[in-house]
């Protein structure tokens, strides 16, 4: 096993993999902008180096920096967390290069997955359900012409280095298709440097269902079960859960089966989402892939019982996967993420946090890097903790939720509290009847 590992990354991940490394008696590194010196994560780690300014770019984004301070430090492994680095094939490949062990999946795989035309076409090969489309990058408005009259309106053209819902174009008919092709190219190209775009038919009111999954370095992936992931606002999600309400034991069985068998081909290691819309007939429809640990992970490890950040180390350390097939979910998890932010108007809402209190009790998690005087800075995600309650019903994890809510005290800063508050008392929320909408009720 590993004797050190750097964890690339600020805020409550980079405490969050501290926390599992210290379990498997792992010392670690914490690297720190100038803006985070006081932070959390580097009081807890074993060593810290500083590797920049606070603007991102110039510290956690930037290779160099991060791969110093792992040869100074004689780490043999990194632990990029999410965001940042995590989903960089290149960085993948420096530390390969370097002999570091990469925690996450090989950069083969990132690479594809980054290209999110390339990987609906491989995996729908690989077996998996896709939305009539394009199959590939569109060239010419004639052939976005040809295509979309194929599929029928409405369609919707991505940008195939997007994700997470930039440039995207919906389009209703024939007459508007021109202009919003070359708008989405042209955006893409602004955006992410490519101009690549793919067409897909356009579903009215999905749901977002992703997979959890993880696989090893012996051919083996398993999955763990699905979140609930559609309520979100602006393409950022404020809240998840596990299990959805709207699938069954034996639909989570047939599609994460479908799943594991479609990375096992590609030779997929390491933690992974793999993210599908459903329709309103509840039928899945591959997205597109997240090659990285993920925010919301937590919902998943209280319904299973397994420390997911735990096990990509112990992957990533040569370790096989040794679970029965079939995880079964046990109750119901929910995740609140609170934000720096002004719950009605989204404003960020950086500053010193006067006071805060953390609710605790049987079934409440609290991931947080943040505590009573720290300071939110501006530089980054206004992330400042994740709520997650576990109860035998969902019922009880929403009256869990309710009141874990109340009990959390954050002064000095504006957040997200009173926004979840609102949801957990919302009927259509409490019957499981929503989809990626559900939020736009509460625009004004
Ligand atoms: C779609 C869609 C409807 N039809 N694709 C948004 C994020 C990006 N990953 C893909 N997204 C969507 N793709 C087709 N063919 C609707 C969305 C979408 C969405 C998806 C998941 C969660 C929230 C969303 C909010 C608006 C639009």
């Amino acid at each position: 096993m590993f004797k050190k590992v750097l964890v690339a990354n600020r805020g409550e991940i980079a405490l969050r993999v501290i926390c599992a490394c210290k379990e498997l008696g792992i010392k670690t590194v914490a690297v720190f902008s100038e803006a985070d010196r006081n932070s959390l994560h580097v009081s807890f780690a074993d060593e810290a180096v500083c590797i920049g300014p606070a603007k991102s770019a110039e510290s956690y984004l930037k290779v160099p920096s991060v791969i110093s301070a792992a040869e100074i430090t004689n780490a043999d492994a990194i632990h990029p967390g999410y965001g940042f680095l995590s989903e960089n094939a290149y960085f993948a490949e420096v530390c390969e290069a370097c002999h570091i062990k990469f925690i996450g999946p090989p950069p083969n795989v990132i690479r594809l997955m980054g290209d999110k035309a390339r990987a609906l076409a491989v995996m729908s090969k690989a077996g998996l359900p896709v939305l009539p489309g394009s199959s590939g990058i569109v060239p010419s408005v004639e052939a976005a012409n040809e295509i979309a009259g194929s599929i029928g309106y409405p369609v919707i053209i991505k940008a195939s280095a997007g994700g997470g819902g930039r440039g995207m174009r919906i389009v209703r008919s024939r007459e508007e298709l021109g202009t919003a092709f070359a708008t989405a190219q042209h955006e893409a190209d602004l955006a992410f440097g490519v101009a690549d775009v793919y067409i897909e038919r356009y579903v009215e009111r999905p749901r977002h269902i992703e997979f959890q999954v993880m696989g090893d370095n012996f051919g083996k992936v398993i999955h763990f079960g699905e979140r609930e992931c559609s309520i979100q606002r602006r393409h950022q999600k404020l809240l998840e859960e596990s299990p959805s309400t709207a699938i069954s034991d034996a639909i989570r069985h047939e599609m994460g089966a479908k799943v594991e068998s479609a990375l096992s081909s590609i030779g997929y290691a390491n933690a992974g989402t793999v993210e599908f819309l459903m329709d309103e007939a509840r039928n899945f429809y591959f997205m597109e892939m997240n090659t990285r640990i993920q925010v919301e992970h937590p919902v998943t490890e209280m319904v299973t019982g397994v420390d997911l950040v735990k096990l990509q180390i112990l992957i990533a350390g040569g370790s096989r996967l040794h679970f029965d097939d079939h995880l079964k979910p046990r109750g119901h998890a929910i995740e609140c993420r609170i934000n720096a932010e002004d719950p009605f108007t989204h404003i960020p809402s950086p500053g010193r946090v006067a006071s805060f209190n953390v609710p605790g009790g049987i079934g409440v998690r609290v991931d947080t890097a943040a505590h009573t005087e720290c300071t939110i800075s501006p530089h980054y995600d206004s992330l400042i903790a994740k709520l997650i309650v576990h109860a035998n019903s969902r019922p009880e994890a929403i009256r869990k939720m309710e009141r874990s809510l109340e009990m959390f005290v954050i002064e000095g800063i504006k957040t997200t509290i009173p926004l979840h508050q609102r949801i957990m008392r919302d009927a259509d929320f409490a019957a499981g009847r929503f989809d990626t909408r559900f939020m736009e009720r509460y625009a004004e």
